[in-house]
């Protein structure tokens, strides 16, 4: 009978190359409680956070966005992929922000105005907590105007600006330049990062680093925070 065969695939039965493949598939197919499972599974088999962010949620991601460039996938079901991403990234966010060090520096974070994409900032967030960072995410969708607010409120080391879209990045300069004439540009370190940047466009709109991925945003602001402290000791 139909309703004997839609009985639910048992994930633990795979091997972990099946595994990675039918989360990749679960992922596009936007089943979050699916995807939740198999990271709980890759945890129990001793699989490192950074391995299944890496291998199995990011890499599922990246073929989502590919069929959605294609025209294949549409907003609703990449809505739902994402969901179920960040249902797997909760899961991962205790072993990815784990530190009982002292921060090492303070970090405000937002999409710029314009852009809801979120899961690339939370994983910085993420990242960067991990590493010791203080964090405060301000969120999506932040017009220059919130950016300042939390600068104010908050006095972090770093402002981090993302954005995915090649019409919302030239915000980050509108951020930036706003902060040269209020004539406060100079005391934070400012890093964008998101998909269609490089490090030309960084230091076109005078941010002092591009980061091409979480990882990546955590060594530079500690290179950076690092050189800014030196050099105000030796002032
Ligand atoms: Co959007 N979308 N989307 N989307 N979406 C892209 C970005 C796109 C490339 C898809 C495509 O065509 N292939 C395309 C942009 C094309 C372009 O601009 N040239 C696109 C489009 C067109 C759109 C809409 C306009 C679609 C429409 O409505 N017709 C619309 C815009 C909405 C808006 O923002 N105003 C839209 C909507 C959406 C959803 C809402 C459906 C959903 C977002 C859900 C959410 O984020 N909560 C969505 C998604 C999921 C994507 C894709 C598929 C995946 C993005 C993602 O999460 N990647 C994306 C295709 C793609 O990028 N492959 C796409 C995984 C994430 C881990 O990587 O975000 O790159 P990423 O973050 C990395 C690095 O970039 C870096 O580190 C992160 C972690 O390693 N990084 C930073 C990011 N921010 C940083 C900040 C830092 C440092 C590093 O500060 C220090």
């Amino acid at each position: 009978m139909a309703e004997d065969f839609e009985d639910d695939l048992d994930l633990n039965s795979l091997d972990d190359d099946e595994l990675v493949a039918q989360v990749h598939d679960d992922l596009y197919n936007g089943l979050k409680e699916e995807v939740e499972e198999a990271t709980n599974i890759f945890l129990s088999r001793g699989w490192g956070a950074d391995r299944i962010l890496n291998e199995v949620l990011v890499e599922g991601m990246r073929i989502v966005g590919v069929d959605f460039r294609d025209g294949i996938l549409f907003v609703p079901e990449v809505l739902l992929a994402a969901g179920s991403m960040k249902g797997g990234m909760e899961i991962l966010r205790p072993l990815l922000a784990e530190t009982g060090a002292e921060p090492i520096g303070k970090i405000v974070i937002g999409t710029v105005k314009g852009d809801i994409h979120d899961i690339g900032k939370n994983l910085v967030a993420m990242m960067m907590e991990g590493a010791g960072f203080e964090v405060i995410d301000i969120g999506i969708n932040i017009p220059v105007e919130t950016y300042l607010e939390a600068l104010e409120k908050h006095k972090p080391d770093i402002l981090g600006l993302s954005a995915l879209l090649t019409t919302t990045m030239p915000y980050m300069k509108v951020v930036i330049d706003t902060m040269k004439e209020q004539g406060i540009r100079d005391d934070y370190i400012v890093l964008v990062g998101g998909a269609p940047l490089n490090e030309a466009f960084g230091e076109a709109v005078g941010a002092d680093g591009y980061c091409r991925d979480a990882a990546v945003a955590v060594e530079t602001a500690k290179t950076l925070i690092a050189d800014r402290r030196a050099q105000r000791a030796a002032a």
